[in-house]
């Protein structure tokens, strides 16, 4: 009888017609990562210097020179932001590296910086482990400088450098390979346009096999994953409706397609984060005439709320000057920023309040938040336990007016690990939301409601 039990409860589930294929799910260092909601990009190299966006790969190493760098200023302004990993430009398209690679003459070691005896991976990866912050790196796979850049010579050279990078400098939490692919260049002078086949040229699954061996607890950023993706847009956005899952069949590193990686899909065979990735500048590289359009913090807390509150996590560069420091400008800003957003949920005004499940469906929920006293909030939150996948894909939330009706107060698709939703001021005490509709049998673990400073009147 025991034995049986678990096949007849399958029989069941499967008569009333839940899902027969079980919920993709993350793995828990997906999960951990997701729940650093913010990291930080450090775009740096010999474009600082060219005020390039993109080099061309025939920069002279001896403009590299940076008097008064400080990588633990990096880290710090990070962490006070509220970053908790930053990932830093190895290497960009210019293939300049910031460390002194044993496999090219385009590097640090032949730049004035301490005489050539500069190791700015490891002082970046030190500073990094001093402030408890997790280390990323970039390292650009379209490198105009190479000689063999088109021919398999390069791929051999570019995974000698992954291998440089991921056994030197002691655990790397993240690679980002970029999508950024092929083009004119220098190429050891042949100054050339050289194409190549996105979809055979790198092969991806070696080198992605080749860092999980030298990095088992790694995360492989691509626009496609295989951990972490692109979101489609260099704005931070995530799309309103934002599925963690996605189906990889539809995904090609360096030639995806862009809505597609904006919203996900419901029926994705594949876990793969969302990472919204914006620049505090126009650029990715720090440009003198670009100090006075650095992001106003009110522009920041709009991408927090789109990339964060929709279930994104925010990728966020902060550019060093040619002094090698992050520019007064933009640390004003981001501070002023991460005031903002720690004024705004500093305390959950649903704290203590029980969440009663009231009602439940295998695709559909309610649940009733019953407070003390009723509050004013113009800010709610939602999370679904995405240990166990993503799976609602239509709410909305209700407050009871003060004559006892039920008033809907905003509508949504996804959820996931965060959602945050922005709402005129009201005032309640008992609040609902409503599941309309899921793709397996779905929960929340949780609801908060905050007050922002910037309240409007209230409506109840
Ligand atoms: C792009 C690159 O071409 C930009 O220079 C920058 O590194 C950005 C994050 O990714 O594809």
């Amino acid at each position: 009888m025991k034995a049986a039990l678990p096949l007849l409860c399958v029989a069941i589930l499967v008569l009333q017609g839940y899902s027969q294929s079980a919920p993709v799910k993350p793995t828990s260092l997906q999960v951990e990562y997701q729940k650093m909601e913010m990291v930080g990009f450090i775009h740096f190299t010999i474009n600082t210097f060219t005020d390039k966006e993109w080099g061309y790969g025939d920069e002279d190493p001896a403009w590299f020179d940076p008097e008064e760098l400080d990588t633990e200023q990096w880290v710090r302004v990070a962490r006070d932001a509220g970053m908790k990993e930053l990932i830093l430009t190895a290497k960009h398209h210019d293939g300049f590296c910031l460390w002194p690679s044993q496999f090219t003459q385009h590097s640090i070691k032949y730049s004035p910086y301490k005489e050539g005896k500069g190791d700015l991976v490891r002082a970046f990866v030190e500073a990094c482990r001093k402030y408890g912050l997790k280390a990323g790196l970039y390292l650009s796979p379209w490198d105009r400088n190479h000689p063999g850049y088109g021919t398999p010579d390069y791929i051999t050279y570019y995974r000698n450098q992954l291998q440089e990078l991921l056994t030197g400098y002691g655990e790397i939490n993240e690679i980002w390979f970029d999508g950024a692919n092929g083009g004119d260049g220098y190429y050891g002078g042949a100054n050339e346009e050289r194409r190549i086949d996105r979809k055979t040229y790198y092969d991806w699954p070696g080198t992605i096999k080749l860092v999980k061996e030298l990095q088992p607890d790694i995360k492989i950023f691509s626009d496609a994953g295989p951990d972490i993706r692109w979101v489609g847009n260099e704005h931070g956005f995530a799309g309103e409706t934002f599925w963690s899952t996605i189906s990889d069949d539809r995904l090609v590193i360096g030639d995806s397609d862009p809505a597609y990686l904006n919203t996900g899909d419901p029926e994705g065979n594949r876990w793969i984060i969302g990472q919204c990735d914006v620049s505090i500048r126009p650029g990715w590289f720090y440009h003198a005439s670009e100090d006075t359009r650095v992001k106003s913090p009110q522009q920041l807390v709009d991408i927090y709320y789109k990339s964060v509150g929709r279930n994104g996590v925010l990728l966020l560069n902060l550019p060093p000057d040619r002094r090698g420091l992050i520019h007064e400008n933009d640390v004003k800003s981001l501070m002023e920023f991460r005031g903002i957003i720690d004024e705004t949920f500093a305390s959950d005004l649903a704290a203590g309040a029980v969440l009663r499940d009231l009602n439940r469906t295998s695709t559909t929920a309610e649940y009733l938040l019953e407070l003390e006293n009723r509050v004013f909030f113009d800010r709610i939150l939602l999370q679904e336990p995405i240990e166990e996948g993503q799976r609602i894909s239509r709410f909305r939330v209700e407050a009871e007016t003060s004559d006892g009706a039920w008033e809907e107060l905003t509508m949504g698709t996804t959820i996931g690990y965060k959602r945050l939703l922005r709402i005129p001021t009201v005032s309640a005490g008992r609040i609902r939301v409503v599941v309309e509709e899921a793709t397996h049998p779905p929960s929340i673990a949780r609801v908060g409601l905050y007050s922002s400073s910037d309240r409007e009147p209230s409506i109840y």
